[in-house]
Order: C-alpha cells, then sequence, then structure tokens
C-alpha cells in the first residue's frame, strides 16, 4: 500500500501545479529536472573519497578559485538536465563566466531561465563536510522563441518565481519555495526519489544560534562586532546560551538556521567590502526561501530582494535568518 502522506518530489510538485489555474506544468518539470540531476551529483559526491573525481581539476573559474574536479560535474549534470528538459531557456551559473542560452527550438520557447551555484562549500569535498547546490529560477523577461540575454538573469531576486538548495550531507535533502511556502525532501535510497520530509518549513521567529567566521572579527564594521558581542553575552545574560555554529558551507549554516532558529552572517570585511557571497545565485535564492518560510535577509542596510544586480557575479554582505534577530541586528547598523 503506498503511504499517500509521504509523496515524491515528483508527485509533490505535481500536487501542488494541480492547485495552481492555469498551471502548464513547466516549473514543475523544471524543478523535477532539478532533482534528477541533483541525484547523479549526489552519487558522485558520496563516492568522492573513492574515486579520483576529487582534488583540483588543475584550472580556476572566473572566480580565480580552484576547480574540483565536483564543481564542474556538477556543472555539468544541471546543464545537461535543463539543456534536454522542455522547461528552461538558459542557465547562468558560478562555474560560467556567462549565461548559456539552449538554442534549440523547444528550450527558447521556454519561459524559466535558472542561476545555480552548483556546488557551494566545494572546497569541504575533501574532508567529507556537507555541500550544497543552490538554484533561483525566473521567468525570462526576453520574448519566448529567441534565446535568452544577460537581462533575463539579471533580475532582482524578488523576480524569483521559485528557489531551493540541495544539501549532500548526512541525508540527501533538498528544499525549494515557491509563493505556496517552502518544503524539503529527504532522498530515499530504497526508491531513489526525494521523499516529502519537511513539509512547510517555518523559520522560527527566534534563535539562539548565531554563525559568522569569527575569524574575521576585527574586519567588521563596530557595529557588527557589538552584535556578536551581544550573541557572546546572551550566553551569560538572557535566558541561556546563545551557541557559535558555522560549517563553513553556507547551505548547510543556513538550513540548519532555518529549521531550528538563528542568524547567518557574511559581512563585508575591509579587504572585501562587499563579502564574499555572490548575490545572484547564493544570496538571492537564500533569501527567496527564508523569507517565503517567515524569515528575513539583508545586506545590511536592504532586503537582499530588493537589490538592483549590476553584474552577474557581483559580491553581497548576507544576514539571513530568524526575524527578531535580524531586527535586533539591525540596531547595531549605521
Ligand atoms: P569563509 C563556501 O566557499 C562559501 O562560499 C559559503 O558556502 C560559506 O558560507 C563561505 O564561503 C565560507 O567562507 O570565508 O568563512 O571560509
Amino acid at each position: 500500500m503506498v503511504n499517500r502522506r509521504i509523496l515524491t518530489l515528483d508527485e509533490f510538485t505535481i500536487k501542488e501545479m494541480r492547485t495552481v489555474p492555469r498551471a502548464t506544468g513547466e516549473l514543475a518539470g523544471l524543478l523535477r529536472d532539478i532533482g534528477l540531476a541533483a541525484k547523479r551529483v549526489n552519487v558522485e559526491v558520496n563516492k568522492a573519497g573513492l574515486v579520483d573525481i576529487l582534488g583540483d581539476m588543475g584550472s580556476v573559474n572566473i572566480q580565480g578559485e580552484e576547480v574540483k574536479k565536483l564543481d564542474h560535474y556538477a556543472n555539468t549534470q544541471f546543464l545537461g538536465v535543463l539543456k534536454h528538459g522542455i522547461s528552461c531557456a538558459g542557465i547562468a551559473s558560478e562555474e560560467m563566466e556567462d549565461p548559456v542560452s539552449f538554442t534549440d527550438p523547444i528550450s527558447m520557447n521556454s519561459k524559466y531561465v535558472c542561476m545555480f551555484d552548483p556546488l557551494d562549500g566545494s572546497g569541504n569535498i575533501d574532508v567529507n563536510v556537507s555541500i550544497g547546490t543552490i538554484f533561483g529560477i525566473y521567468r525570462r523577461i526576453t520574448e519566448r522563441g529567441i534565446p535568452v540575454r544577460t537581462e533575463d538573469f539579471l533580475q532582482p531576486g524578488n523576480r524569483q518565481v521559485a528557489a531551493g538548495y540541495i544539501i549532500y550531507g548526512s541525508s540527501t535533502v533538498l528544499v525549494y519555495a515557491t509563493t505556496n511556502g517552502v518544503n524539503g525532501f529527504t532522498l530515499d535510497p530504497a526508491i531513489g526519489e526525494f521523499s516529502l520530509s519537511h513539509p512547510h518549513i517555518k523559520c522560527p521567529q527566534s534563535g539562539k544560534l548565531y554563525s559568522v567566521n569569527h575569524g574575521n572579527f576585527f574586519q567588521f564594521s563596530s557595529g557588527i562586532r557589538d552584535y556578536i558581542t551581544l550573541c557572546q553575552e546572551k550566553g551569560t545574560r538572557d535566558g541561556g546560551p546563545y551557541s557559535q555554529r558555522y560549517i563553513g558551507s553556507m547551505v548547510a549554516d543556513v538550513h540548519r538556521n532555518l529549521i531550528k532558529g538563528g542568524i547567518f552572517m557574511y559581512p563585508g570585511t575591509t579587504e572585501r567590502p562587499e563579502g564574499k557571497l555572490r548575490l545572484m545565485y547564493e544570496c538571492n535564492p537564500m533569501a527567496y526561501i527564508v523569507e517565503k518560510a517567515g524569515g528575513i535577509a539583508t545586506d545590511g542596510f536592504q532586503r537582499i530582494l530588493e537589490k538592483v544586480p549590476e553584474s552577474l557575479h557581483q559580491r553581497s554582505p548576507l544576514f539571513i535568518g530568524s526575524r527578531n534577530m535580524i531586527e535586533e541586528l539591525s540596531g547595531f547598523l549605521d
């Protein structure tokens, strides 16, 4: 007997589509395509220590960072599945300097484009720490039937129609958000399908976890330093200890804080005033997800989702998580 309460990702996206008047099924199909590519990436991530797919490809990506072979493999998987699907007209990725437009007639007639960080936290691959994929989905603004252009990708985050991430960790979890809310799916090896495990995710309004790279402490503004000090004092002063949790893999840090409540911070520093994280395919998708779950995401001065992008790979400071914690932080920022 099939347990109808534990829907697979495919069943859930179709069920969600059926609630949307005039839905064509393209978005549901796109999410299923992403789930398929994620399963292929998951296989390689899980055996990365066993085969010679680990380690540096020797090349560097446009960020000037060493490209691990899994980064390249993951980018190829998402590119390949979406190119041969029927729901995506093109993708942009951390691994590619320019967006790729799919040029077959069916793809060119698709109404969606995707932004990807195909394997975030890849520096952790060699030490078996959770890593992840981040994606954001937009309606193209150029007319259907022609190749997409850069302006299809340079849209504010509040123009996303869906966003999500996959964590390749102790289990493999896919979380995605649409206007209908945020839901999480855990890969069930028994059937090889993502199965609904975290329905209707809500970000707790408050939390006791704060995530930041303390190594940058003296490069932060005084306001940020004062807020971090408050988090440490609260541990002794106000109702139970705060804990500092920082994995160095944003997908894992944000996912934990989304579920348990907390704040993740990657502020600007004296060396990097705009911070390290990329606006289009790290900050925007995570901001969309966390805000759909009731949290907040800002760059310290404005909502991430309202930032008008100027370039595909631009960076942004990021403060994201529980509403009360972000609002408390804002009091420290001039
Ligand atoms: P740092 C991983 O490289 C990443 O892009 C994010 O996943 C992570 O949160 C951040 O960088 C960690 O950066 O400077 O603290 O090592």
